[in-house]
């Protein structure tokens, strides 16, 4: 079984977005710990299907996370299930993974469950607008939120989400230092396009994860994961 504590990067690919052989092949044989697929524009069971059965060839954690009951399907190793943190949608809360627990509960495996307390940080992603985490949090409230799944939840993933833009370095390091004490790991995720930006996340987050880069600039995406297994 897999454990996200020993991870350091992942890449997170788009169902939705094309993405050529030669790329997918470089990306999978890149050195990162594990693929994410997931997104939250136009993700169907059939591209959700076809990207996996793509990754599935290279002999890496293949992750589905889930931003709808669609898109679920058997076949991969760990299922990240999201709960945004500053929303005040309960269903994006408990009521959307009710609805799962009723549909698939009995199908579902536990130990390849793993949670996300998400704090979605840039207001105009569009996870933010789909899921109502309209109001940008500061440093206060990012550590709030911090302490909340590391401390209080004692949630296995934290998820700082900036989805689209580089993040206020000083809230990503205040989260990282609070969660340094728990069992809770810290992905954080948004607007890494250089080795020098997954650098610097590296050295405050567990997980530093990188998604459009891939698709805008490969060559740099690319090397962003030697620049986060170098750093400290
Ligand atoms: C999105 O956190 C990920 O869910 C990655 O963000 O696409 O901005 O790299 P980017």
């Amino acid at each position: 079984m897999y454990d996200v504590r020993e991870w350091r990067h992942v890449f997170k690919l788009d169902p939705n977005k094309e993405i050529d052989d030669q790329l997918l092949e470089r990306v999978c044989e890149s050195g990162t710990d594990a693929i994410i697929v997931g997104g939250s524009d136009g993700v169907t069971l059939d591209n959700v299907l076809e990207l996996m059965v793509r990754v599935r060839r290279y002999p890496l954690p293949c992750v589905l996370e889930i931003s709808s009951l669609e898109m679920v399907t058997p076949g991969f190793d760990l299922y990240f299930i999201p709960t945004v943190l500053n929303t005040k949608r309960a269903e994006w809360i408990t009521g959307l993974h009710a609805a799962a627990m009723k549909e698939y509960g009995e199908l579902m495996n536990p130990d390849e469950l793993v949670v996300e307390g998400y704090c979605i940080a840039n207001p105009e992603c569009k996870a933010a607008k789909l899921t109502g985490a309209t109001e940008k949090p500061d440093t206060e409230d990012i550590t709030a939120y911090a302490r909340l799944a590391g401390h209080l939840w004692k949630l296995p993933v934290f998820y700082l989400e900036y989805s689209g833009t580089y993040g206020d370095i000083k809230a990503v390091k205040k989260a990282g230092d609070l969660l340094a004490e728990t069992r809770t790991t810290y992905f954080y995720g948004g607007g890494i396009r250089t080795a020098e930006q997954a650098k610097e996340i590296g050295q405050h987050a567990d997980v530093v994860v990188v998604g459009n880069a891939v698709y805008d600039s490969p060559e740099e995406a690319l090397k962003t994961v030697t620049a986060v297994k170098n750093s400290v």
